[in-house]
């Protein structure tokens, strides 16, 4: 990937949740002032997932405070050492959330310093900010969309020069409202910086309503091994979606590997994702499916996924050669692996498969 797709990506996906910051005003659909919502509302099958005590275990819970509007990631941690690191993310709101990690370009920490401000408000101000700026005309209907990405280049490449050399690092993926998730990945010592940009229905980014977060790590070395994995997935450009057709039911730790990365319709690159169909699935359910995973559609990638679908989880964007770990628990019944991408079905990235009861492999 070269450095203007990588700007483009990372410049629009972190301006859009900036951005939802700012302009922040609740909708009737969001979540209640009590929005945490109750340890019966989450899933028995996306919450079993037992992490064992040590190692380098990130604790993310989502928050959201209605009065505020703010969208909330609380970590257990701020600084973790070296290495592999596990992130768990525990939606305790009613909107699907993901937690996408950049490395912070040293340029970056420079430029929050000589402003006399934390990199995590420096990047807000830099980055989130100007993208739902930019955006919010675009999704007003008032211009269009040519229009909106040559303001989003020149109001954040102005502000915020070093955002194509922020490297997208993985993170747990789409985790439903109720459900958690967890996703492992390689960090290096470093600055790094976590956000969603799923949108409230008023087209803020929940980023820009407050989900960002930072993570240091520093250069000891921790004691997190490379996880096993028990089956492989794999996304290309040109491939789509690989994966195995059989899988048996229970715990599994999926490598999922990204064999390149490119820049698609809506600015930002592949990812992989897992979804269970709560009831099966018709072409009518998955076409819904794939015409949510589009943020760029200002109808689209709002509050939650279609409904009879839950999102479980996977691995944020990443550069090439790079592998995340998912671990999840599958039960029998029916999912698909999708990227989110514009017309993921058209590139190979929206595959289907089911579990099947018992252990009747073929
Ligand atoms: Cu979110």
């Amino acid at each position: 990937m070269n450095n203007t797709k990588i700007v483009t990506t990372f410049i629009v996906v972190t301006s859009i949740c900036l951005i939802a910051f700012i302009v922040s005003s609740c909708n009737e659909s969001q979540s209640t002032i009590s929005d945490t919502i109750s340890q019966q509302e989450f899933s028995p099958e996306a919450s079993e997932l037992v992490v064992k005590g040590g190692g380098n275990l990130v604790e993310v819970t989502t928050g959201h405070d209605h009065d505020a509007n703010l969208h909330t990631f609380d970590l257990n941690i701020d600084k973790v050492p070296e290495g592999w690191t596990r992130f768990q993310l525990t939606n305790a709101t009613h909107a699907d959330h993901f937690f996408l990690l950049y490395e912070v370009p040293e340029a970056a920490i420079d430029a929050a310093s000589n402003a006399n401000q934390s990199v995590l408000d420096h990047w807000y101000d830099t980055v989130t900010y100007p993208f739902q700026t930019e955006w919010n005309p675009y999704f007003e209907g008032s211009i269009g969309w040519g229009t909106f990405v040559n303001n989003l280049f020149g109001a954040v490449l102005s502000s915020a020069p070093w955002f194509p050399d922020a490297v997208i690092m993985g993170g747990p993926g789409i985790t439903a409202a109720g459900t958690t998730s967890q996703t492992t990945v390689y960090l290096e010592e470093g600055l790094y910086i976590a956000e969603c940009y799923v949108k409230d229905e008023n087209g803020e980014f929940h980023s820009f309503n407050g989900m960002l977060a930072m993570l240091e790590v520093t250069g000891e070395t921790s004691k997190e091994r490379e996880p096993r994995a028990t089956m492989k997935v794999s996304i290309s450009s040109q491939q789509g979606i690989e994966h195995p057709e059989s899988v048996r039911p229970g715990k599994h730790t999926v490598a999922i590997n990204y064999e390149d990365q490119a820049i698609y319709g809506h600015l930002v690159g592949h990812n992989v994702q897992l979804v269970r169909f709560d009831d099966g699935y018709d072409s009518a359910l998955l076409s819904e499916l794939e015409a949510w995973m589009d943020w760029s559609d200002p109808d689209a990638f709002i509050d939650n996924s279609p409904e009879g679908t839950t999102f479980l989880g996977g691995a944020m964007e990443m550069t090439e050669g790079s592998t995340a770990y998912y671990t999840v628990n599958l039960k029998p019944g029916t999912y698909a692996w999708i990227a989110e991408v514009p017309d993921a079905s058209e590139k190979n990235m929206l595959k289907t498969f089911s579990v099947p009861f018992g252990r009747n492999m073929k």
